[in-house]
């Protein structure tokens, strides 16, 4: 099996905060990482998501061309994806040609089938302006709830999905005015009624293993029929529909966007002898798994897998692990009420692996989670710079203090005979299997178990006090402890990268095929490798920085005064 690896395109919109990043990139990213560690083909794809009316009414207030509001966020999301330590295939633009041409292959094919048609719609027009009124260009009182400042595509009190021309009072976002009127529009709809039947066998069959939270969700929205929807709007910054009588009109956002997955992917390749259709979107030997945050349930479940069902141009998505909210500190991120951490400015403060490790415990897999500083303070300083930044310092400093010149072979060897050996093995083994089910918080907490056995078989044979009365015994847990403390290090290089490689460069030479083999818990390499007699070629140095319990209080006071 070959993996394709997506993760929601960000819109390149404002800045990315840990809810972003625990909720979606952290966990492809490490996914992407485990399944390349043990050495399956696989490529992790996405990009900034550019075109949309939000993108264009900040642009606009930031007195900026489209082109260059997005190129600046996408540029500055590259370098945050970076200093967390996350990695991409490709990260590519949806306002790039090579994402238009593939966007037009996918409408053609789709119109040609049938499943896009014409429609007159009512929409509103200011009459100050003449503008057209989509999505966000109007806002007004909400008919459901009665919150006065419903936007044109959604409550955001109550949550309803607004119908435009139902607002009471609506107001132009673009002047201002209040003279509106409801105009008969023609826009070109996908027609999801159409496939009702082959969507449903296909989420049936797909989705067994999926997440209750978005089974239950899509059951609920498409079990007894599919909405028709418009892809087409009256814009100027999006794709041109392609089309003589749809002249002047974009497409929708979310219908060019999930084909940046497709697009992204063929830019990635176009160098390479892999086809991005026959090789990867359309082949039958292809897990297609992509990471969204549960507010691209939609598009991820109902509408992209139609459009590529549909028009034939790829396979559907395999899994699809939609992950909950993270709060902060209880309440939602905000960046305009202050309630907001920048998530550059910690990254540089605590470093990668403090925020990858404490972003990883909070993976709302099942439910929303909070982000506070006190809990960051104690994942740390608790767990892991007590189980794992302790345990392997001591039995590091241990080592080069009193065998520098190294443990003979025959040392190691006894441990591969030990039923502490067997049950090494058999963690790990349950630890991929994990991460293989996608369950990246769980398998996070599997090694952390792993630390704890560590640590315990390290206490109890207490190596300082055996050396006093017997060389050989101290060398023996020595050499023991450090197959630990190698493959705690091999089974973090997905989620610690800093602090993994740090360990293994006590080693040495230590080459991937060795790491992948510990990584699967083989240990076939491994054993020859320790056979021959381990010497640390550095000088261990303190692994894991304690988070200073008054710097904590100043953050949170910081967040408290802002708000
Ligand atoms: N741009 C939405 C979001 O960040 C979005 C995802 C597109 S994935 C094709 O919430
Ligand atoms: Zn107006």
């Amino acid at each position: 099996m070959k993996h394709l690896v997506t993760s929601a395109l960000p819109y390149a919109n404002g800045p990315i905060h840990f809810g972003h990043i625990a909720g979606v990139y952290l966990p492809a990213d490490i996914y992407t990482k485990h399944l390349k560690l043990k050495g399956e083909k696989c490529i992790h794809i996405s990009g900034s998501d550019e075109h949309g009316v939000a993108i264009m009414q900040n642009a606009q207030k930031a007195k900026k061309t489209y082109q260059k509001y997005v190129d600046k966020w996408h540029e500055s999301h590259s370098k945050l994806f970076d200093s967390y330590g996350i990695k991409f295939d490709f990260f590519g633009q949806t306002s790039s040609e090579y994402h238009a041409e593939e966007v037009l292959i996918w409408f053609d094919e789709l119109y040609k089938k049938g499943f896009i048609e014409k429609r007159a719609e009512e929409q509103l027009q200011c009459q100050s302006c003449s503008n057209y009124l989509p999505d966000r260009y109007v806002e007004g009182e909400c008919y459901v709830c009665h919150y006065p400042e419903a936007r044109g595509d959604e409550c955001p009190d109550c949550g309803t999905w607004i119908d435009a021309v139902k607002l009471i009072n609506p107001v132009c976002k673009f002047c201002g005015s209040k003279e509106i009127e409801v105009k008969s529009v023609d826009q070109w709809y996908l027609a999801l009624s159409k496939f009702h039947k082959e969507y449903r066998e296909w989420f049936e069959g797909q989705s067994k293993e999926w997440r209750k939270t978005v089974t239950s969700f899509v059951d609920s929205l498409t079990k007894k029929e599919m909405v028709d929807r418009a892809i087409t709007r009256d814009l100027d910054w999006g794709i041109d529909v392609p089309l003589d009588e749809a002249k002047g009109k974009k497409l929708y956002v979310w219908f060019d966007a999930p084909i940046g997955y497709v697009s992204n992917t063929k830019e990635f390749l176009k160098d390479s002898n892999e086809d991005y259709m026959k090789d990867w979107w359309q082949a039958d030997d292809v897990a297609i798994t992509n990471f969204i945050g549960k507010d691209n349930i939609i598009f991820h479940a109902i509408i992209f897998p139609m459009m590529s069902l549909a028009s034939g141009r790829a396979h559907a998505v395999t899994n699809l692990p939609a992950n909950q909210y993270v709060n902060l500190e209880g309440k939602q991120f905000s960046k305009s009420k202050g309630w907001y951490i920048e998530a550059d400015k910690a990254v540089n403060e605590f470093g990668v692996d403090a925020l990858r490790y404490y972003l990883t415990t909070l993976i709302p897999e099942t439910n929303d989670s909070s982000f506070t500083w006190e809990g960051f303070e104690a994942k740390i300083n608790n767990e892991l710079a007590n189980n794992i930044g302790n345990f392997v310092n001591r039995c590091m400093t241990f080592f080069y203090k009193n065998w520098n010149d190294g443990i003979a072979g025959e040392k190691y060897k006894t441990f591969f005979e030990t039923d502490d050996f067997k049950e090494l093995q058999k963690q790990i083994k349950t630890i991929n299997e994990t991460l293989d089910r996608v369950q990246i918080k769980k398998a996070l907490e599997q090694i952390m178990a792993l630390g704890q056995t560590a640590n315990t078989f390290f206490s109890d044979r207490a190596p300082w006090a055996q050396i006093k009365e017997d060389d050989d015994a101290a060398a023996t847990t020595i050499a023991h402890s450090s197959i630990y403390a190698l493959s705690l290090a091999c089974l973090f290089k997905p989620y610690l990268p800093v602090l993994s490689g740090k360990i293994i460069e006590y080693f040495g030479d230590v080459s991937d095929e060795l790491i992948q083999d510990i990584y699967t818990g083989e240990f076939k390499l491994a054993q020859e490798y320790f056979a021959s007699g381990v010497q640390l070629v550095k000088k261990p140095k303190g692994l894991v920085k304690k988070v200073d319990a008054d710097r904590i209080k100043e953050l949170k006071a910081e967040l408290t005064q802002k708000s």
